[in-house]
């Protein structure tokens, strides 16, 4: 063999048996699952993170034991490459592989082969940061993480209970520590005072802050939020609703960004805690997701999602660019999916360049690296902003030549330092959002007037095979099955300011319908129907119809 410590992981193998009959896939999201059947999925990514770290020379990985806005009995595990980046997508491959081994001869015999294909040098060392969201099922998952990391003598360090974010961070900061790029000091204290200090100086000068309430989804964020209330003190008045991380059941539930993004509406328990103009969001369980809300003067719900803050937040930086004396030397522009709503897409098209990538963080992070400064959301509330490291050299030696431009660049430099480069993050975000109102003095209210959201419906279909389903054109245009875009292509034209598209989900055994119209029971109207092409299309069965499906 390779010089794999084949004793060890042999027997450490033997406790972690993969379940027969299930067939596991690192997706978009890496595994996720049911937590109760994902043990040997986290032996074998132990093993897997310390082989990454190996073969990129000792660098650390990050392991983040997660099934974000999931349901609670759900759990899941994704990797973090030593910039604090998603797994690179060809080892995706070699994960599921590796994961579906049936037992440990078979797991071991992958494994050396992979090791000979990806020519890993195994007398390298390897270092590993892990953490866990609060699911009830993530100790044992994490003791079964540590079993693989021990079977292949990697250097682990255990960041605890933690959010997404933050484990990202504390890959970049580990790996950067005592370099020229180095981004910060790797602990969640180091991230909290970098993103507080920043914040401080960003909103010195600026009228007193409104309170803000956070519902943290009754998950991790609750004690992230915790900590960075603190550090914020008066410059941020937070009130942490959601916080009942031990209360069995309540992740998620009836709360959380995820929530109010499909509901469309308050989660119940704060009806009578947010008051008619206040400003409230919702970090999701594993706090990587914002969403913002108020409720107006009727008591009306009005949310303000992933689009709305690439609006928000995009204008200002653009400003600041001009403000600067740096217009035609940083380029901004802004990434977003099919599932932007129009609306959005027309508003910020119209002040900068806009591209449209298939729906996962990974591939907006990626597009917007090719921007000096690139802005990415996804309307679930998922992005940040990316400044690349020419731009952050920029930014350093510019010589401004009025107090004007002084101040502005001085923004610029603290919006580099407030914005995690890593990955998005919720609380990052919502210190974001925060400073450009605070700039604009906006109320909730004025900043939803940008623009107007058109009416939208997004529709789940449960079909045969999923995998049928092949798009292109950033997702907004279906090869197959054959023939079925010209059909919705023609229905689309029958309905006035009409745009749908349809893809598989990556995450679900279904396929999604997006369908946007001019008048809101029109944009239903055209989901359904395009969602009954598609049922009928597939040979689902006529008995089994939704009746809803047109
Ligand atoms: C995952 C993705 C998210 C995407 C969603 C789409 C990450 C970290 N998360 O949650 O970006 O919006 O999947 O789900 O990439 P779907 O494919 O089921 O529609
Ligand atoms: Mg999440």
């Amino acid at each position: 063999m390779s010089g794999l410590p084949v004793e060890a992981i042999e027997s450490l193998s033997e406790q972690h048996p993969k379940p027969v009959d299930v067939h596991f896939q690192y997706g978009t999201a890496g595994f996720r699952t049911l937590g109760s059947i994902l043990d040997s999925v986290l032996f074998r990514v132990g093993i897997l993170a310390g082989l990454r770290s190996k073969k990129l020379d000792g660098k650390v990985i990050g392991v983040m034991v997660t099934a974000s806005h999931n349901p609670e009995p759900d759990n899941g595990v994704k990797l973090v490459d030593p910039r604090g980046e998603m797994l690179e997508s060809s080892w995706e491959v070699h994960a599921t592989t590796l994961a579906n081994a049936p037992d440990t001869p078979a797991f071991l015999s992958a494994l050396d082969a992979f090791v000979k294909t990806t020519k890993i040098d195994l007398s390298k060392p390897a270092r590993v940061v892990y953490a866990r969201d609060t699911r009830p099922s993530g100790g044992a998952l994490v003791s079964a993480l540590e079993d693989g990391l021990k079977a292949v003598g990697a250097e682990a360090r255990d960041a605890g209970t933690t959010t997404t974010p933050i484990l990202h961070y504390l890959v970049r900061a580990m790996n950067t520590k005592g370099t020229k790029d180095e981004y910060g000091e790797d602990s969640e204290e180091g991230y909290m005072q970098k993103l507080s200090g920043a914040f401080k100086k960003l909103v010195a000068g600026k009228a007193p802050i409104s309170p803000l309430l956070i519902d943290c989804a009754n998950g991790v964020g609750a004690l992230a939020g915790a900590v960075l209330a603190e550090h914020l003190g008066d410059t941020l008045p937070i009130t942490l609703e959601n916080g009942a991380i031990s209360t069995p059941g309540a992740l998620n539930d009836q709360c959380g960004a995820d929530f109010v993004k499909t509901q469309q509406k308050l989660p119940p328990s704060l009806s009578s805690v947010l008051k008619p103009g206040q400003r409230a969001c919702s970090l999701d369980g594993d706090a990587d997701r914002l969403m913002y809300y108020y409720l107006d003067e009727r008591g009306q719900f009005h949310m303000l999602d992933g689009d709305k803050i690439a609006a928000l937040v995009a204008a200002f930086i653009v400003e600041l660019v001009k403000a600067a004396g740096l217009e035609g030397k940083i380029n901004v522009g802004v990434v977003q999916t099919a599932y932007a709503n129009g609306a959005s897409t027309k508003y910020l098209a119209e002040r900068l360049p806009v591209k449209c990538v298939p729906t996962g963080v990974k591939h907006l992070h990626h597009a917007a690296e090719h921007y000096d400064v690139g802005v990415y959301f996804e309307a679930n509330g998922h992005g940040t902003v990316l400044f690349s490291p020419e731009t952050q050299d920029k930014l350093t030696s510019y010589q401004p030549s009025t107090p004007a431009q002084s101040t502005a660049l001085g923004h610029l430099r603290n919006l580099v330092q407030l914005i995690n480069q890593t990955v998005g993050d919720a609380l990052s975000d919502m210190l974001l959002v925060e400073v450009v109102l605070a700039h604009k003095s906006y109320s909730a209210e004025e900043w939803d007037s940008l623009y107007s959201d058109k009416p939208n419906r997004l529709v789940k279909v449960v079909v045969k095979d999923r995998n049928i389903f092949k798009t292109e054109d950033a997702e907004r245009k279906l090869v197959s099955p054959p023939g079925l875009q010209v059909k919705i292509d023609e229905l689309v034209r029958r309905y006035d300011g009409g745009r749908s598209f349809v893809r598989p989900s990556g995450t679900e055994d279904v396929v999604r319908v997006y369908a946007e119209a001019t008048v809101k029971s029109q944009a239903d109207e055209l989901a359904f129907r395009v969602a009954g092409l598609v049922y009928d299309e597939t040979g689902g069965d006529p008995v089994k119809r939704p009746k809803e499906f047109l």
